[in-house]
């Protein structure tokens, strides 16, 4: 990683340890973000952790949980509003814009580092910042002024030359890096560089390091230059502006060479009926002339101006296919009042599009599911089983270059043909507005009251990690299980900050009594066991997944492999990530098996824990991926209980 962007920013921030790929350091955060479905939890857990002012420059924003069906949505805004204006936290109102599209046109500062509660933060690296998706936990502690931990990464470099065709844009360059490395890229961060940067914008470059996520790395980032700078001066941010790039001989753990003059429509296909995690990434032409019933254009990965003004000039004259909903999704009040001004707005309502409120919205089901058995052509970033809200709905991800030609010809199409006789544009606004009214640039005040609506519970504790003890294997789930497999958003957002309530869903899409079963056997003092298989985890930072399975007594999850975030998510809560030494003995391990588990803090400490199999008298190897610290925190029974045993 040596002279790369990556390493520079790291050494910069580091507060403990040396930059060996692996090692475990921890490194000082400038700035946090958190949003309303996990930041509730994080503020909760802010002022459990007892400090009286915020150490980060911390932007709180509310976007996701905003269609305010019953009183839950709007205890958790007043929760928010009033614990920024306490603490002194930038707050984002509802309905002003998505958390990362803010973040970019707002906050992000070339150098600098960012943590955030949600799992797309990595948007900001397309403005040359450090940006990491982390669990509400971490975000708390660092707004408390802890280093963060994390492992020191690998650095992927992506050689970027050439130059992007007509209808081919930034969403077509990450689905191609994914279809390249997939999603398991735990500890890896993936830095572009080369001459072909300078032909990327940067609301490309940062819908590239967004769905970075899904590669499942530690983040994604580009160097800043002229092209960011001018993205700045458009928003009047000139002086937030600072040069950053690797050094020219940098050497990267692996290279890999992107031209993108070669690029072409790209596509993410439906996952296949019973298949978890994303799906295939492949050129668009694999999807051609698949039937489409409704198209969406927005959240954090594609809501710039230009990815709506495409679609607004696609539409130019013509109609919205009859068979299909076009909903639409501007990133924030800038970018849909540039639309109104360029007269974009006009034409997309004249064509027959939905444009929503500048929301998450239909991306985390909060509205707009597709019919039963429907075909979703979306922008979004994710398209798990069950995500939309409609399970037996396929969901196809794609730019808004394509999205625009489906929702045209009511079948997925290639935007290249279908507006051959039109001249494609890159847009770019003459300035952006400067739209303040919801907004508040808090300073703090401590006699400021908190607001705490019925929906607020406290945030549950844990007890320390018993030496040993009896375990039943309560559930035993296949590879790519992602957290809205484990903890649904959709009609259950609204309990983000009322764990009894929200505990109810976890894996409810795949077993609805999980959660009786659960608490029956930690009624009866049987610690659960969720036995998963390669990638479990993907998907959401939302620490739900873990704190919800702990409120119902999960105490392990023992899987073939983990994601990154989700991995830290269970240790930040005292359940311990185990792997199978022998990744065979995932097959002769079931559902009801009555285990038993002895010297578990030995265990951990040598790596090397034996789980005895009482169904049929089997010793299965495990082992852990933890750091020291994280040992310590498992066994206090999670990060809270950690810091409040060092004080
Ligand atoms: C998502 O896209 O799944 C979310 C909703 O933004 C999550 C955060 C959450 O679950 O609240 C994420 O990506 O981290
Ligand atoms: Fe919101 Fe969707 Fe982006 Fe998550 S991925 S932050 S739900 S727009």
């Amino acid at each position: 990683m040596k002279g790369t962007l990556t390493e520079k920013i790291l050494k910069r921030s580091l507060a403990e340890g040396e930059l060996n790929p692996g090692n475990g350091i921890s490194i000082r955060i400038d700035d946090t973000l958190t949003q309303d479905a996990t930041g509730t939890m994080a503020w909760l857990q802010f002022e459990t952790i007892g400090t009286s002012k915020i150490k980060t420059r911390a932007v709180s924003f509310i976007d996701h949980n905003t269609v305010q069906m019953g009183f839950e949505n709007a205890d958790d805004h007043d929760y928010l509003q009033s614990v920024a204006e306490k603490y002194g936290a930038i707050l984002s109102k509802a309905g002003n814009g998505i958390c990362h599209q803010l973040f970019l046109e707002r906050f992000a500062k070339p150098g600098r580092t960012l943590i955030g509660s949600d799992s797309h933060t990595p948007t900001a690296g397309g403005m040359g910042m450090l940006a990491i998706g982390v669990g509400g936990l971490d975000v708390a502690l660092a707004m408390a002024g802890q280093p963060y931990s994390l492992k020191t990464p690998e650095v992927v470099g992506i050689h970027l030359s050439g130059e992007l065709k007509d209808w081919v844009s930034g969403k077509d360059v990450i689905l191609r890096v994914i279809q390249e490395f997939g999603t398991k890229n735990k500890d890896r961060v993936f830095e572009y560089f080369g001459e072909g940067v300078k032909n990327l914008s940067v609301p490309d470059r940062a819908t590239i390091t967004n769905m970075g996520a899904e590669l499942g790395a530690t983040t994604s980032i580009f160097p800043s230059d002229e092209r960011t700078l001018e993205f700045l001066t458009l928003l009047n941010r000139k002086d937030d502006y600072k040069p950053v790039s690797a050094e020219p001989d940098a050497r990267y753990d692996e290279v890999f060479e992107l031209n993108l003059s070669e690029l072409v429509p790209m596509v993410v296909m439906a996952p296949k009926a019973g298949e978890r995690g994303l799906g295939k990434a492949a050129p668009l032409e694999e999807a051609l002339g698949t039937h489409v019933n409704q198209v969406c254009v927005g959240a954090c990965t594609n809501s710039s101006y230009h990815d709506l003004m495409i679609v607004a000039e696609s539409l130019k004259g013509k109609d919205v296919h009859k068979g299909v909903q076009l909903i639409v999704t501007p990133g924030s009040r800038a970018v849909k009042q540039l639309l109104v001004e360029s007269g974009g707005y006009s034409t997309m309502n004249e064509a027959g599009a939905r444009i929503t409120e500048e929301v998450c919205g239909a991306c985390i089901g909060q509205g707009y599911s597709p019919r039963s058995e429907g075909v979703r052509v979306s922008t979004f970033n994710r398209n798990f089983c069950g995500r939309s809200g409609t399970k037996d709905a396929d969901v196809y991800l794609v730019s808004p270059e394509a999205a625009a030609a489906s929702a045209v010809t009511g079948v997925i199409s290639d935007p290249r043909e279908v507006f051959a006789d039109m001249s494609y544009q890159r847009f770019v606004p003459k300035r952006y507005p400067d739209i303040n009214s919801l907004f508040m640039f808090n300073k703090g005040n401590p006699d400021a009251d908190i607001k705490r609506g019925p929906n607020i519970s406290e945030v549950p504790k844990n007890e320390s990690l018993s030496d040993s003890f009896d375990a039943a294997v309560t559930i035993k789930l296949e590879d790519n299980i992602t957290t809205d497999d484990i903890c649904p958003a959709g009609q259950w957002l609204k309990y983000r900050s009322n764990i009894p309530a929200y505990s109810e869903a976890v894996f409810s899409g795949i077993e609805p009594d999980f959660h009786k079963r659960a608490s029956e056997l930690k009624n009866k003092g049987v610690a659960n066991i969720v036995v998963a298989g390669e990638g479990y985890g993907e998907g959401s930072s939302r620490e739900h997944a873990a704190l919800c399975p702990m409120y119902l007594g999960v105490k392990a999850v023992i899987a073939k492999g983990y994601q990154r975030i989700h991995s830290d998510n269970l240790v930040n809560f005292g359940i311990v990530p185990l792997v199978f030494a022998n990744p065979d003995d995932y097959g002769g391990l079931d559902a009801g098996s009555k285990l038993r588990l002895t010297n578990v803090h030995e265990g951990l400490a040598n790596n090397s824990l034996v789980l005895e199999d009482e169904t049929n008298g089997k010793k299965i190897p495990l082992k852990h991926e933890l750091s020291r610290r994280q040992i310590e925190m498992v066994i206090a029974g999670g990060a809270l209980n950690h810091a409040k045993g060092q004080k």
